[in-house]
């Protein structure tokens, strides 16, 4: 177990790719680096760490800063945590920056997918239901998405393989000799 410890942070819409690409990176990291990585997935956060929290403004801060808190325990320890929430407010990205920054690095993935691609894919049927108002509160329908001014790194998840995405967070990776 060579390099340091650091959290790659995606951030994105609902159906963006997040969790896929998240994935592939996950599997080029053991492959590549031998590395172990702790998945703080949006989906299974919210079943666990968060189960209980809804998607009022409060609520999703207190998701992220959980997630953040984790990863930075995680970081400290010189582990790689892959953080992968909507994480739609910059002020709560900025927390969990901060809380990770303490211990080593912290690499925002901004998976930058258009709400228009994410709504058609649809995958869960989610943009629907929050279209004909049985989601309320849905991020990018009827909730704030807040772009990221400053990401590491910000992807299309509309364009590439996820395994090609995932290749693009290895070199950053590898350039900050984090592996
Ligand atoms: C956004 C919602 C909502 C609302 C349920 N808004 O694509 P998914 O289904 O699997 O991932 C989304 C997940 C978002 O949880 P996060 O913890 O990542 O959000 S946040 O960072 O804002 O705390 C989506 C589903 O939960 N989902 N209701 N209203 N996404």
């Amino acid at each position: 177990t060579e390099g340091k410890g650091c959290a790659i942070f995606f951030t994105g819409h609902s159906g963006a790719g997040k969790s896929t690409i998240a994935q592939a990176l996950m599997a080029a990291i053991l492959e590549q680096a031998g590395r172990q990585v702790s998945m703080l997935d949006g989906d299974e956060v919210r079943r666990t760490l968060s189960a209980g929290l809804g998607f009022s403004r409060e609520d999703r801060s207190a998701n992220i800063l959980r997630i953040a808190y984790v990863a930075a325990e995680i970081v400290r320890h010189g582990g790689i945590a892959i953080c992968a929430p909507i994480a739609p407010y910059a002020q709560d990205r900025a927390a969990a920056r901060a809380l990770v920054e303490a211990h080593g690095q912290f690499i925002e993935v901004h998976v930058s997918t258009r709400l228009d691609v994410c709504e058609a894919r649809d995958t869960k049927g989610l943009y629907a239901q929050a279209r004909a108002g049985v989601l309320k509160q849905f991020t990018g329908i009827s909730d704030p998405y807040e772009v990221p001014d400053a990401p590491e790194l910000r992807l299309d998840g509309g364009e590439g393989t996820p395994a090609s995405l995932a290749a693009r967070i290895m070199d950053i990776l590898k350039q900050r000799q984090l592996l």
